[in-house]
């Protein structure tokens, strides 16, 4: 196993999670009072992996991945992450990709990052870190291919290293130069790597790559995708093999690789892949991708849940990537990046202090217990009600974090949808929206594209709505509910669910099927996420 200082810094704690946790933005004060799983051969228990807790996985491999926002979904609702922009450069092609943008295997079209060098980057990881206690993660993700600019990529690591131990390396790659590199990622203790893996068979990838930049000579077609392949799947083993937790993204590609994804989650998982995230294709014209231009277009909210449950059972999956740009910062669905250019941050007065971080950690770890104390006993208590199917529903969840039901519907931006049952409450992705409300006001022609997007879920549990979404809502038959503010999602969720089934019985309500929903395509702009 590779030998970690970053996460060993940070305090033992027995869950994770948010004490009096604060809203992002604002500024910590000094606290007055204290404040899966066999992951590595692919045989683990199928609840371990970005779903899994303490009881799911051996003791090192939690410290790594539980205040990881990407690599444990509870972590996700309480821990940011950031990402620099080092890396320019790429050595292949795909066809969802416009060098213009940032590279789609981990960000999305639409949006440019600033460049930085590796001391800017450093400057603004300590800065962010700073002023964000529960910022725990950095990432580099391009906006080209991390290992294609190795000097910038690993400098920026070895010198955040010096400055601010507490933090976790993450980087991201297609896999064509990870061979080559492994010794690198141990050297630097970068516990945490991305394999971008599209196919197993270069058949189907040379619908997807048409070209790589292999041994100072381009390569196309077939051959192209076959050493790509080649490089991926050495590149697993050798990571799987030191010990390095590897997460895989797949993007979803309707009609070229969506029955096969099925059989890369299988191979993966035999080469100890930790983590499985298949992404909806982000495909639209005006990103000038061939895919965008050649009308290829991105899955459905069911469709891509198809795929990820047919996945079920094999690598552990991850459902709540947010696709973020290659300078996001802040929770995974928030984007900060704005408050932290270099102008901002030359007149900030930045000064890091481990002890305040861990201090304000600590106090994150006691929520999230909470939290996952409530789930805990709200399970208890649905799984003694005698029921006879199996019924499974969606519920859309407006939040701002810390894992509550503790936003405006007109305030959301994205909703966390949670599939709910009598034996369980998961998150199973999320919808991003535009604002409903613009400048105090209800905005009437934005709700049918809010209604679309949760248009599979059965009910909307929200701290505050209106009168006229609330009618709209339930015209469309969604349920808008805000009578659990407050409370911890899924105990408000499981109680929802039972009220929904005690009504059914007595048949005040009848229950139905619910339809699609669309997944919001196109750019995920700073301005309205920090609206
Ligand atoms: Fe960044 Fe990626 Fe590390 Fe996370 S993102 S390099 S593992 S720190 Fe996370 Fe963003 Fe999805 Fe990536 S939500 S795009 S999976
Ligand atoms: Fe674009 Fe990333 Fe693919 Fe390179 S690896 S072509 S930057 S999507």
């Amino acid at each position: 196993m590779q030998a970690s200082t970053n996460a060993s810094d940070l305090p033992a704690a027995t869950y994770i999670g948010i004490g009096q946790i604060k809203p992002l933005g604002v500024k910590i004060d000094v606290p007055s009072t204290g404040g899966g799983c066999g992951t590595q051969g692919g045989e683990g228990k199928a609840s371990c992996g970005s779903s899994g807790g303490p009881d799911d996985m051996p003791a090192e491999i939690w410290e790594k991945v539980k205040n990881h926002p990407c690599y444990s979904e509870e972590a996700h609702h309480h821990y940011a992450r950031m990402h620099v922009a080092v890396a320019p450069a790429c050595n292949i092609q795909c066809n969802y990709c416009n060098r213009k943008y940032d590279c789609s295997n981990e960000s999305r079209p639409g949006v440019v990052s600033q460049k930085l060098t590796p001391e800017q980057a450093v400057k603004k990881v300590v800065a962010v870190a700073s002023e964000i206690p529960q910022m725990t993660v950095l990432g580099i993700a391009g906006p080209g291919d991390s290992l294609a600019s190795p000097k910038k990529t690993f400098e920026t690591f070895r010198m955040l290293q010096e400055q601010a131990p507490d933090i976790k390396l993450c980087l991201s790659t297609n896999g064509l130069a990870l061979p080559d590199l492994v010794d690198e990622i141990c050297k630097y203790n970068i516990d945490h790597v991305t394999i971008t893996i599209n196919m197993v068979d270069p058949a189907v990838g040379a619908k997807i790559y048409p070209w790589i930049f292999w041994e100072h000579k381009r390569v196309t077609g077939y051959e192209a995708a076959r050493i790509l392949h080649e490089r991926q799947m050495k590149g697993l083993e050798m990571l799987t093999a030191r010990g390095v937790l590897t997460k895989i993204n797949s993007v979803l590609i309707p009609g070229v690789n969506d029955e096969h994804l099925f059989e890369v989650n299988r191979e993966v998982k035999k080469r100890g892949a930790f983590l499985h995230n298949i992404m909806p294709l982000i495909s639209e014209p005006e990103h000038g991708t061939h895919f965008g231009l050649s009308g290829q277009r991105g899955p459905t909210a069911q469709e891509l849940k198809a795929v990820q449950d047919a996945c079920m059972g094999g690598a552990n999956l991850m459902r709540h990537c947010r696709q973020c740009r290659a300078d996001a910062v802040g929770l995974l669905g928030e984007d900060r990046s704005e408050e932290f250019t270099l102008d901002k941050i030359g007149q900030m007065e930045v000064v890091y202090d481990l002890e305040r971080r861990r201090e304000y950690q600590q106090r994150v770890e006691s929520e999230r217990q909470a939290q996952h104390d409530a789930k805990q006993e709200a399970l208890a208590v649905s799984r003694e009600i005698d029921v006879a199917d199996d019924m499974k529903v969606l519920v859309a969840v407006a939040t701002k974090g810390g894992g509550r039901v503790n936003e405006h519907f007109g305030h959301v931006t994205e909703f966390q949808i949670f599939e709910v049952s009598a034996a369980e409450a998961l998150f199973v992705g999320h919808r991003r929206v535009d604002l409903y409300c613009q400048g105090g006001y209800g905005d009437d022609e934005q709700l049918p594209s809010v209604v679309r997007a949760i248009n599979d879920c059965h009910a909307v549990l929200v701290a505050k709505i209106g009168a006229c979404p609330k009618d709209e809502l339930a015209q469309a038959g969604i349920e808008p509910v805000d009578q659990y503010v407050g409370e911890f999602i899924e105990k408000a969720a499981l109680a929802w669910f039972n009220d929904y089934r005690n009504r059914i019985e007595s048949g005040a309500v009848v229950h139905q099927d619910r339809g699609d929903a669309s997944i919001r395509q196109g750019a995920y702009t700073s301005s309205a996420s920090a609206a």
